[in-house]
């Protein structure tokens, strides 16, 4: 597996910004569909989008396994859903491929993806991903397990448990965190003690690495090289990736009754997908007409997906218990 950049052609990088641009206009649409009253709720990855297609790119989808979080939209398309697989799920449709529509939007689950579903609940993937990650070891493939989660995650026991085990153990685990500094309305000071994340990594005695979310190139290195680490069995890495929350928790939340207003206007003139396009223009990978272009692909994409998971059939109230309980 790389461990720089060197090996990230303008292809692959050009198929991830796609990726990146997908979920945003995805997501815009979600938004307004559940304003329509059309969905019910939806979380959106608005500024998480750069760090999770960059992430997903170091690894290798078929694989690796993913225990992704409720936030990781943008990592699901990476990982090989589709537009119209996340709209089914959205819509909570009878084909939505991770639950059937039983599930909240935001549980991702694709057994031939590698993706493990997960709840909603925050950090029970964490754990799992140390337990996963020991089965991979002992399989001795050379797979490892992605596990993501919010900062607000690691005041949880799940973290600390998962980190301890899979560290003791030299699992083959990336635990990767999306700090955005706000776990709802709770903001990173009242629910992680001391500087950060990364400087827990030293408690377990893994590395610990801090990241800029907004860098596509540096968030591809730092777990490209993590990966290289749990495949030659060398255990286990916690990298914190520092990204901003462009959107309010949920669709459910207004983030404008409890942060305050020149902060958020700060952030949003942030925003990565601007800083990845002109990373991209100034390598001379993309042109500004370019960009255009795929703008307008995009687009088409989510007008196809939108209407394909409109028109789908909810699912037979008949078969609410299915995967409940026993069938018969
Ligand atoms: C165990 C548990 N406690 C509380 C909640 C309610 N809850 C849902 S999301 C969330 C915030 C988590 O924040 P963070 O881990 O930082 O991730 P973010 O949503 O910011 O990406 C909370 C408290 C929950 N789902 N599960």
């Amino acid at each position: 597996m790389p461990t720089d950049d060197r090996s990230l052609t303008p292809e692959r990088v050009l198929d991830a910004y796609r990726t990146v641009l997908r979920a945003r206009a995805l997501d815009d649409r979600r938004f307004v569909l559940n304003r329509a009253g059309k969905l019910a709720f939806i979380i959106s990855p608005r500024g998480h989008e750069v760090a999770q297609v960059a992430a997903i790119t170091a690894l290798e989808p078929g694989r690796d396994r993913f225990c992704l979080y409720y936030r990781n939209f943008a990592a699901a398309l990476a990982c090989g859903f589709t537009p119209e697989e996340l709209m089914l799920s959205a819509f909570a449709r009878a084909s939505d491929p991770s639950s059937g529509g039983r599930q909240t939007p935001g549980n991702f689950g694709s057994r031939r993806r590698g993706v493990i579903i997960g709840s909603s609940t925050v950090g029970p993937q964490i754990p799992k991903a140390a337990g996963i990650g020991l089965a991979l070891k002992w399989r001795g493939e050379g797979g490892l397990c992605f596990v993501s989660f919010g900062e607000g995650a690691t005041s949880q026991g799940d973290f600390h448990e998962g980190m301890n085990f899979a560290a003791i153990h030299r699992c083959p685990v990336i635990f990767f965190c999306e700090n955005n500094h706000w776990a709802i309305s709770v903001p990173q000071r009242l629910q992680v003690a001391g500087p950060g994340v990364a400087e827990r990594a030293g408690a377990y005695g893994i590395p610990g690495v801090r990241v800029s979310g907004d860098d596509f190139f540096e968030v591809y290195r730092v777990v490209a090289q993590a990966a290289s680490r749990a495949r030659a069995g060398e255990g286990p890495t916690l990298i914190e990736a520092d990204v901003l929350r462009l959107q309010s928790h949920s669709t459910d939340d207004d983030q404008r009754a409890y942060r305050d207003a020149d902060e958020l206007a700060a952030e949003a003139a942030r925003d990565p997908i601007p800083r990845m396009r002109d990373a991209l223009i100034d390598r001379g990978w993309l042109t500004p007409e370019g960009d255009r272009r795929v703008g307008e692909e995009v687009s088409r994409e989510v007008e196809r997906a939108t209407e394909a998971a409109e028109a789908a059939p909810d699912p037979d109230p008949a078969s609410l218990a299915r995967h409940v309980y026993a069938d018969g």
